[in-house]
């Protein structure tokens, strides 16, 4: 049954992969899954056939066979869990890289979201130049934990799992930040999930959407 996700017809970012379809798509490339894209405009995604399968109107949605999903930590666990390479097999191992999963969705990306609503949502409003600083001291404080837990290591808890593909997606939406720079450890651990066969092929495949004239 051939795996279908949504996509941006034409990402904002114009290809830098910062769209959340970027990480469903490392996720079956990690997995050597086949997959296709039906890409979708802004308009229909929240239009009633698009609303049917994500009741918020955004993208990425997963769809194989009569199984239909929306939330990317639910669809990297889905794949992480019905194919091998994502999850390790000892128990205790597994459930500590799903830790991790959440951690990256719960703990690291909201206040990354944050401050892209106060500099892109919320660029205008008066406000801006108060709050920006508090936002970037708070995305500041959870790198700095990340970073100290991460220490010397290549990945969070032993060898690459879905929790490294979420946590780097996730910190890879900081980039245009110039935060991220500051994190060497960080910069190398996001450049490792980056140099992956697997990152470059699911980038490769969405800036040639996004790329095309
Ligand atoms: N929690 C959901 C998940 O993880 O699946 C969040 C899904 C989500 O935010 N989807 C966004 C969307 O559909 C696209 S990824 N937005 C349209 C809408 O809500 O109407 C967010 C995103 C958009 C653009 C860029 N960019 O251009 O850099 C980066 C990330």
């Amino acid at each position: 049954m051939m795996i279908i996700i949504t996509a941006f017809e034409r990402s904002p970012d114009g290809g830098k992969g910062l769209a959340r379809d970027t990480r469903v798509r490392w996720a079956l490339e990690e997995a050597g899954q086949p997959y296709e894209a039906r890409l979708v405009s802004f308009r229909a995604m929240k239009e009633a056939a698009h609303l049917a399968l994500h009741p918020f109107g955004q993208i990425p949605t997963y769809e194989e066979g009569d199984l239909a999903l929306f939330e990317t930590g639910s669809i990297v666990l889905h794949i992480a869990e019905r194919h091998p390479g994502l999850l390790p097999v000892n128990a205790n191992a597994r459930a500590r890289a799903i830790t991790w999963m959440f951690a990256a969705l719960n703990t690291v990306e909201p206040p990354i979201l944050e401050l892209v609503i106060v500099k892109v949502t919320e660029g205008d409003k008066p406000w801006k130049n108060e709050r920006l600083p508090l936002v970037q001291d708070r995305v500041r404080a959870r790198l700095a934990q990340l970073a100290t837990r991460l220490g010397d290591a290549d990945w969070l808890d032993g060898g690459f799992s879905a929790g490294d593909l979420l946590m780097v997606s996730v910190l890879l939406r900081l980039r245009p930040s110039g935060i991220l720079s500051e994190f060497p450890r960080l910069t190398a651990y996001v450049a490792r999930g980056e140099a992956r066969p697997a990152y470059q092929r699911a980038f490769a495949a969405q800036l040639a959407i996004n790329a095309a004239p």
